[in-house]
């Protein structure tokens, strides 16, 4: 028996150590790796179920060529050489007659892994001069408005966060999307800490929490406008905190004027008195902690929403304290060197740019030239892509060409011209880092890659030298990647190799901001000149939804036993999340006479999906939710929650706003 040591590559902020073991060249158990101060020995239920995923039928071992119809998910396999020789030769093809930019890759975060998630691909398309496109569908807003106010993706380190005496799970459910922040959690509380939920769902992190505060979705800006109101009204605030560390507490004092609790409550749904409460509990607890992730920042208003709510520790001085202050993401600690790992110098041109989740308008409305081929890995657009109706009529497009790389057989290989087979986890060298802590790993690999599978950066090379690319970049071994991406960063793979992971070179304890911030003012900016110059509001503020037609606002966030649609495929999984419902409010089920059980159609401009009604206190009256992504192959009538979710461009980072969704519901006929 060996034990391998690995990294989870999957889209969380806790990214897992863990242990592989093999017996005869086959993993027969894997593990958290109880040494890992964050991992702690314990992996979530999905990775419990993790060699199901790796040894499981409906992965692709083999490349693949459509026979049937367009859509039709009927292959015949083929040779590596065939499929390489088929690429290369329609890409050419494309090239002469439309240009580089009628090629367009679309990937998102299938791995985390650095190499896996950009390196040689990045590589191949630069040298291509494909169109670009922008990696907005997570957290682009969140972070451009975390950076507006503090300069930098970056916050307390959470193994501190046993020392904060009052934190706020600000529109995150830790306990299914960030389960490892839950132990520490825990004991911050068991010293005495306060646990507060904002969140307009009971979730399961909701109703162990202290307090649970329900408000409307995407009002969050104006809840931590009114907090900062009450703060300054009455004098609560550290004068001189907000004099050394801060910039333009006069133009704040101004701003927040109107927004006074009564203002805020008519906004929010939260009463009055509860916002003073909050405020005032929140002013005198310096050792604070609030934990953004990205669900509150799907919205329209996405951006502003965390700029405002990262300007709260600014009031009380929170950010001097181990732990304490704001914290939406370690990432930007992390001394990657993209540019040798990606080599945009390898541009020839100036190729357009797309926003991602305009995948459907690129693929339907696009000219000059228009899409001709797509190519799609580390992604499931057509479960997990906004305004999914027409991202699906833009993979039926019978003259446009669409390869997809994937472990799995999902909803958007059902399209595929060409379908590859890609390696899993526990078949490839990774390099990972976090956007939950601050240590780098090495995933090593534990098994030969399955069938005629091949990693993401081998996929590449072959395709490179299938086109004929010459330049030595092209060559390069996993093991070469992993080195370019580590250089400058004193930390070797040497290194990572005997250890596993790694800590970042950071104090102990880190406290990013406590000589001052990363901002063109070097201080926590209330008021930014950056924005400004950008024609943005400068200070903090609240801006309503979109207005709409439908009456109901339609959220849908992690489910606990899928990631996004990762694990949609694992029978276990599926089983235990159930089936696809939406959790309605007693009031609005009734008014639409829906009870509990009932198949419910929900609808609106963009599409319908169809979903078990669960009548519930979960929720608030006006908000349905939908715990996500269950594919549409394994819902009624074949659709999902995305066909009916905005692809609008967030105030920010030009982010994805899936929540800023309205809809109607109604009862439907039973299948
Ligand atoms: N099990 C599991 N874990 C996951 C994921 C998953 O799909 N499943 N996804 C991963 C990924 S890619 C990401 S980006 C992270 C996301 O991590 P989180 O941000 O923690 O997760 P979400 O479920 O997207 O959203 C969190 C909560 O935001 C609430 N919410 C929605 N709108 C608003 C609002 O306007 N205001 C407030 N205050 N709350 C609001 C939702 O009700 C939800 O409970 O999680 C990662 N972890
Ligand atoms: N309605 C709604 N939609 C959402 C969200 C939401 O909250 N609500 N959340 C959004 C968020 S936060 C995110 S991050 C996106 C994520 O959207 P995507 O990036 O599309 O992520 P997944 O849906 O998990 O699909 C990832 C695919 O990559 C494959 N994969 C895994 N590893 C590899 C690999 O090494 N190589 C290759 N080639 N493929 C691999 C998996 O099998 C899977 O099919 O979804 C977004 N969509
Ligand atoms: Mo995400």
């Amino acid at each position: 028996m060996t034990e391998i040591k690995g990294a989870c590559p999957h889209d969380c902020p806790d990214t897992c150590a863990f242990i592989t073991k093999t017996e005869g060249g086959k993993a027969i158990s894997i593990q958290g790796d109880p040494s890992h101060p964050i991992t702690q020995g314990f992996l979530c239920v999905k990775l419990n179920h993790y060699l199901e995923w790796v040894y499981n039928p409906r992965r692709v071992l083999y490349p693949y060529r459509r026979i049937g119809p367009k859509g039709s998910g009927q292959f015949e396999r083929i040779s590596w050489e065939q499929a390489l020789e088929l690429i290369s030769s329609r890409l050419k093809e494309i090239l002469t007659r439309y240009g580089p930019e009628a090629i367009m890759p679309y990937s998102y975060s299938g791995t985390l892994g650095i190499l896996n998630f950009g390196s040689m691909d990045r590589r191949f398309f630069h040298r291509l001069g494909a169109t670009r496109i922008l990696y907005t569908i997570c957290s682009s807003a969140g972070k451009e408005g975390f950076i507006a106010t503090v300069g930098a993706a970056v916050g307390p380190d959470p193994e501190d966060i046993p020392n904060a005496e009052l934190i706020i799970l600000w529109g995150t459910n830790t306990l299914t999307s960030n389960p490892h922040y839950w132990p520490l959690i825990q004991k911050a509380r068991r010293r005495g800490a306060k646990l507060i939920v904002i969140d307009p769902r009971r979730t399961r992190t909701a109703s162990l929490a202290d307090i649970h505060i329900p408000i409307k979705p995407g009002t969050d800006s104006a809840l931590a406008l009114g907090i900062m109101h009450v703060i300054i009204r009455e004098n609560l605030y550290n004068p001189d905190y907000v004099n050394q560390f801060t910039y333009g507490f006069e133009a704040l004092r101004q701003r927040v004027a109107y927004y006074p609790p009564e203002t805020v409550a008519e906004i929010t749904g939260i009463i009055a008195e509860n916002i003073e409460a909050l405020a005032r509990l929140y002013a005198s607890t310096p050792k604070s902690l609030i934990r953004l992730n990205y669900g509150l920042q799907r919205h329209t208003n996405g951006g502003m929403a965390v700029r405002t709510i990262a300007c709260l520790p600014g009031l009380t001085g929170a950010w001097l304290y181990p732990g304490c202050g704001a914290l939406l993401s370690t990432n930007g600690a992390f001394p990657i060197n993209w540019e040798k790992l990606q080599r945009p110098d390898l541009l020839p041109n100036n190729p357009r740019t797309i926003n991602m989740i305009h995948l459907g308008k690129a693929l339907t409305e696009l000219d000059d030239p228009p899409i001709k081929a797509l190519f799609v890995y580390n992604s499931d657009p057509a479960n997990s892509a906004p305004n999914r109706e027409l991202v699906i009529k833009g993979l039926m497009r019978e003259d446009l060409f669409l390869v997809v790389h994937d472990i799995f057989f999902t909803d958007t290989t059902r399209f595929a011209d060409l379908v590859l087979p890609a390696a899993s986890q526990l078949e490839k060298l990774d390099l990972h880092s976090s956007y939950g802590h601050y240590y780098l790993s090495l995933n090593k690999p534990a098994i030969e890659p399955l069938g005629e599978s091949v990693s993401n950066t081998e996929l590449f090379r072959r395709l490179a030298k299938a086109m004929g690319f010459e330049e030595d970049c092209f060559k390069d071994s996993d093991e070469e990647l992993v080195d370019q991406a580590l250089e400058g960063s004193g930390i070797t793979r040497e290194r990572l190799e005997k250890e596993g992971w790694v800590r970042l070179n950071i104090p102990k304890p880190f406290i990013p901001f406590a000589q001052g911030f990363p901002t063109p003012s070097g201080k926590l900016e209330f008021y930014s000149h950056r924005l400004e110059k950008l024609g943005l509001d400068p200070l903090p503020d609240y801006k309503p939804l979109p207005p709409s037609s439908y009456p109901l606002i339609f959220l849908t966030p992690s489910a606990h036993h899928f990631l996004n649609s990762s694990f949609g495929a694992i029978d276990s999984l599926r089983a235990k999340e159930g089936r696809p419902v939406l959790i309605i409010h007693p009031q609005d089920a009734e008014e639409r006479g829906i009870s509990d059980g009932d198949l419910v159609k929900v609808r609106n401009e963009r599409g319908e999906c169809y979903l078990w009604a669960q009548v519930s206190y979960e929720t608030i009256p006006g908000v349905v939710i939908s715990p996500s992504i269950w594919w549409g192959s394994f819902s009624p009538k074949g659709t999902n929650i995305n066909s009916t979710t905005p692809d609008l461009e967030a105030d920010l980072g030009r982010g994805a706003t899936f929540y800023s969704n309205y809809v109607e519901v109604e009862k439907a006929e039973s299948e």
